[in-house]
């Protein structure tokens, strides 16, 4: 009798706590893979003219080219091609960070153009028990780089930031009682112990997170610019994030303190969207990780499966061109899918991480965009994807698309960070002169 009472008590939990992981998301989407509709992707190794890519050059050459170009056009929005003027000056530098296992150095850039200004922070750390140039991770953060870690010499935002009482973010401003609040998401001495450079910036330096008519952040400096686009295809906000995470890379090409050929790019949800854009549109990028990115990121849109892009587009009115709205209950038209953004980073590693109750950003849909971009890579001399089935949980896919589904949330954890670090180990090689010796043994 116990045994029984025990029994349904179990199951009574169980069924909880699965009704619990799929309310936790929105609802009326799709959550359910019996209830995805059929769909036919776009073929990245199709020509404009129909004519089936053969050649590894053709590729890079012009087809490459032809589906950046429909991405500019139709889902993230295209860029002005100029650069403001740019000056970086260092604000600060620690010889004894992180009890004296690292250096860190904060970078203001300043950007200015046509009487306006702005000021973006960029705080680096790096491994001092490891001989420079080092690889480095380059991420965006969403509450100003105080949040990253407790460390009080790091500047604190004085961008408008999103209020989050629980990180004493009151009247859009951060304040000392954000240090460290996201250092569950960066985990830095890990990433220092491992010989790599971490670089980060706050995403809303760059560009506030809400809808203002592109009013503030970058864009007053390309007004004119904005103004005299034809279309509907001007810059959105992950484009202008993506931009961002493009002057980062301009510095560290100047910092001798860097491998600026050894550059990893992170991002998380839609900063990981953001990630795999900056990757496809700028091939300094050597390696690129998105995280949790979902939908307008990794996963295809095609499947309907969680966030939709009418979703997105409704909620987020400045993430993507207007343009995209076209596409609203209508992604079968889109020219290209998600598959093809990962394809733009080939033959340079990409690596894909979603987790199991994170419905919304549809895991599965992120492992076929992999999948379905696997021949782009193959194409260009590459192994791809090492496997055509879905991996269980914590089994990650380690070749030059790599690929990870873990239990848990909608996050960033120490599981997915040494991943990403495994997987930057592989194909980055952090200790070039240790590996060569091994190699000879
Ligand atoms: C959600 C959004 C997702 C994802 C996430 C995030 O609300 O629907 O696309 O980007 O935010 O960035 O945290």
């Amino acid at each position: 009798m116990m045994l029984v009472h025990a029994f349904s008590l179990c199951l009574f939990t169980f069924i909880l706590l699965s009704c619990a992981i799929v309310t936790a998301q929105p609802q009326g989407f799709i959550y359910d893979e019996a209830d995805v509709p059929d769909y036919t992707l776009p073929d990245p190794l199709i020509s404009p003219k129909g004519k089936r890519i053969q050649k590894p050059q053709t590729w890079i050459k012009q087809q490459r080219s032809y589906i950046l170009d429909l991405f500019r056009e139709h889902v993230y929005g295209k860029t002005p091609s100029t650069l403001p003027r740019v000056e970086y000056e260092l604000l600060e530098k620690g010889k004894n960070a992180l009890n004296g296992s690292a250096r860190r150095k904060q970078i203001a850039i300043r950007f200015s153009k046509d009487n306006h200004h702005l000021t973006a922070l960029l705080l680096i750390y790096l491994p001092k028990r490891q001989a420079g140039p080092h690889p480095v991770f380059v991420g965006l953060n969403f509450y100003g780089n105080q949040s990253i870690h407790p460390d009080s010499a790091i500047r604190i935002s004085d961008s408008w930031v999103r209020n989050n009482p629980d990180y004493g973010i009151t009247d859009n401003r951060a304040t000392p009682s954000s240090r460290g609040v996201r250092q569950s998401r960066w985990p830095v001495e890990e990433i220092i112990n491992r010989g790599y450079a971490l670089a980060t910036m706050y995403y809303g330096d760059i560009d506030p997170d809400y809808d203002d008519g592109f009013q503030n952040g970058i864009h007053p400096l390309y007004h004119s610019w904005q103004q005299n686009q034809p279309d509907s295809s001007t810059w959105g906000s992950v484009s202008a994030w993506a931009w961002g995470l493009s002057r980062i890379m301009d510095y560290l090409i100047t910092d001798s303190d860097i491998d600026s050929g050894r550059v990893a790019v992170m991002g998380h949800s839609r900063l990981g969207k953001t990630a795999l854009w900056a990757g496809a549109r700028d091939e300094r990028f050597a390696l690129v990780i998105s995280n949790n990115s979902g939908c307008g990121g990794a996963a295809l849109s095609r499947r309907h499966f969680g966030e939709t892009v009418k979703r997105i587009n409704n909620h987020f009115p400045h993430w993507f061109c207007d343009r995209f709205n076209r596409y609203n209950d209508n992604e079968e038209s889109l020219p290209v899918d998600q598959h093809m953004l990962i394809a733009l980073i080939a033959p340079r590693p990409v690596y894909i991480a979603s987790a199991k109750e994170d419905l919304w950003a549809d895991p599965r849909g992120k492992f076929l965009a992999a999948l379905h971009a696997d021949p782009v890579y193959k194409l260009l001399g590459t192994n791809g994807l090492a496997t055509d089935n879905m991996p269980p949980l914590k089994q990650p896919i380690m070749s030059t698309i790599g690929y990870h589904i873990r239990p848990g949330k909608h996050d960033v954890t120490k599981y997915d960070w040494n991943r990403f670090m495994d997987f930057a180990d592989m194909h980055l090689n952090p200790n070039p002169s240790e590996k060569k010796s091994n190699d000879k043994i």
